[in-house]
């Protein structure tokens, strides 16, 4: 059968690594082709990024009305019948279908980019078979993405247990929820679904957040402490158990089963990449099951590329994307190479947010030994702090810190959840080399502040911007207060006091 017609590059999977190559490559003069069976934009709108956005929101929402209920001024609010399964609802009549169609709408109409609608058919290199209809292209970019993996368990099937694929078709609240794997995806969903009065338990194999500045990790520890979300460490899930339907988790701690009581389980223990199309053509596959790549995202296929989740970790929707616009610019001649330097990570943790660009302080001691922290607030919080009272002796908890919105409500009804902040510096060079934020609003700032570490920005630097007071992150007033030293000491009396808080 006669091709179709002929393109530059067949772009195969439209999400967020396809969709934005596709679209560079037609705006540096390239002629793309997506290959796309359900929607553009990928996982993003239809249970990832935006979908969580919005459901942090209303978790966010939840937890301040929780948190905020009969204090000062506001009325008392009734939280009995919230449901997160009518936010996700929302969500999906509402959030997924607006979101198709502007994905839909902004790729063919605005921007241009043809689209072949179907389950695509790679037949060779060049050739990629439609609902039928024959495409032909130089060049072939595998954008299929990636799926939760799941662990080969007993019970891993029933009814009840679920990934994060499946927390939009939520239809009926849970009222025990059991996560296994406390990473970034498995933290994030504990914190998501806490505020719907779901009792929560991580169980995680290793440790939660093991990339995390410990400071960080503390924070969310505690707070979810404190909001009665259990974690436990250095446990092995070994069934999930149930009569037709989820009814517990069975793992082993310390040699000792324990049995987790539940109605819901949501299986976060990491990625596999979707490089399966690809494996016919010859690409070299990774043990993650990801495909191969270099720098300019080819593989070892001459004219096939790999870009976003297919070709492994970062699993990130900026790499994703990033890496379809340098398969682009590779495809149109250039030599373009990834930087995955200072790529910055964030998760939702309602009412909260984290996020962080750089170096840990464990990292930045091991690099630069004695390093300069600029950070608020210090040491440990109190215990049990009660609203709207002051705590003598706590004196550096109460400044504000980390919210574009209820910086001083968190403070005031949120039981001392108003934030942290925390910038590692080198002292020597001046230079800051980590930024990481608890706070609400800050992941727009840590955007370019990954650029600032990338440019060696230093205290001086920073301390002659502009800050507007005040700002989900403080790192301007905070580092203007300390570079006048000319020997650059950070704050006085900054002696750790807090020990590492130990899930259990
Ligand atoms: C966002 C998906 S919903 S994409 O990266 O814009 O394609």
């Amino acid at each position: 059968m006669a091709p179709e017609k002929e393109y530059d590059a067949i772009w195969f999977g439209g999400g967020a690594a396809g969709r934005f190559g596709a679209a560079f490559h037609k705006a540096l003069g390239g002629k793309p082709l997506i290959v796309e069976e359900h929607h553009l934009g990928g996982e993003c709108h239809v249970c990832r990024c935006a979908f969580e956005n919005f459901f942090s929101d209303q978790a966010s929402m939840a937890e301040l009305m929780r948190l905020y209920s009969g204090k000062s001024w506001y009325p008392k609010i009734d939280l009995s019948h919230i449901s997160a399964a009518k936010a996700a609802e929302l969500y999906r009549e509402v959030g997924q279908r607006a979101f198709a169609d502007t994905m839909k709408h902004q790729t063919e109409k605005q921007l241009g980019v043809e689209v072949a609608w179907g389950k695509g058919n790679i037949i060779d290199k060049n050739i990629v078979e439609v609902n039928g209809k024959i495409y032909k292209g130089k060049n072939l970019v595998i954008g299929t993405g990636s799926r939760p993996t799941m662990p080969n368990i007993l019970g891993i099937n029933l009814p009840g247990v679920m990934t994060y694929i499946d927390h939009p078709e939520m239809r009926k609240d849970p009222k025990k929820m059991v996560i296994i794997g406390g990473g970034k995806i498995g933290i994030g969903k504990a914190a998501m679904f806490a505020p719907f009065n779901i009792e929560v338990t991580v169980l995680e194999k290793y440790t939660c957040l093991p990339k995390w500045d410990r400071d960080i990790r503390n924070f969310i520890f505690r707070d979810f402490k404190r909001r009665g979300i259990k974690i436990y460490e250095g446990i092995d899930v070994k069934e999930i158990k149930g009569k037709g339907k989820v009814e517990s988790v069975v793992a082993e701690l310390d040699g000792e089963i324990m049995e987790f009581p539940c109605d819901a389980v949501m299986v976060s223990i990491g990625l596999t990449p979707n490089s399966e199309p690809a494996i016919p053509l010859g690409v070299k596959i990774g043990k993650g099951n990801e495909i191969i790549i270099d720098e300019g995202c080819r593989t070892n296929v001459p004219g096939v590329y790999a870009i976003g989740d297919a070709a492994g970790p970062p699993y990130f929707m900026a790499i994703a994307r990033k890496r379809g616009m340098i398969a682009a610019k590779n495809i149109m001649g250039e030599d373009a190479k990834m930087d995955y330097s200072f790529v910055p990570d964030h998760i939702y943790i309602p009412p909260l947010e984290a996020t962080s660009v750089g170096l840990t302080e464990a990292e930045a001691r091991e690099k630069y030994g004695d390093v300069v922290l600029i950070q608020v607030p210090w040491g440990p919080k109190p215990e049990d702090p009660k609203p709207e009272e002051y705590y003598p002796g706590f004196e550096n908890q109460g400044l504000p810190v980390c919210g574009r919105m209820h910086t001083l409500n968190l403070l005031f009804y949120g039981q001392n959840r108003n934030g942290l902040v925390k910038a590692i510096v080198d002292p020597k060079s001046r230079k800051y080399v980590g930024f990481h934020s608890v706070g609400d609003g800050a992941k727009t700032a840590f955007q370019y502040l990954s650029y600032l570490l990338k440019i060696g920005w230093t205290v001086d630097q920073m301390a002659n911007l502009h800050e507007i007071f005040l700002n989900a992150e403080h790192f301007i007033q905070l580092s203007r207060l300390v570079a006048g030293q000319k020997e650059l000491k950070g704050f006085a009396a900054q002696v750790y006091l807090e020990e590492d808080y130990i899930c259990r």
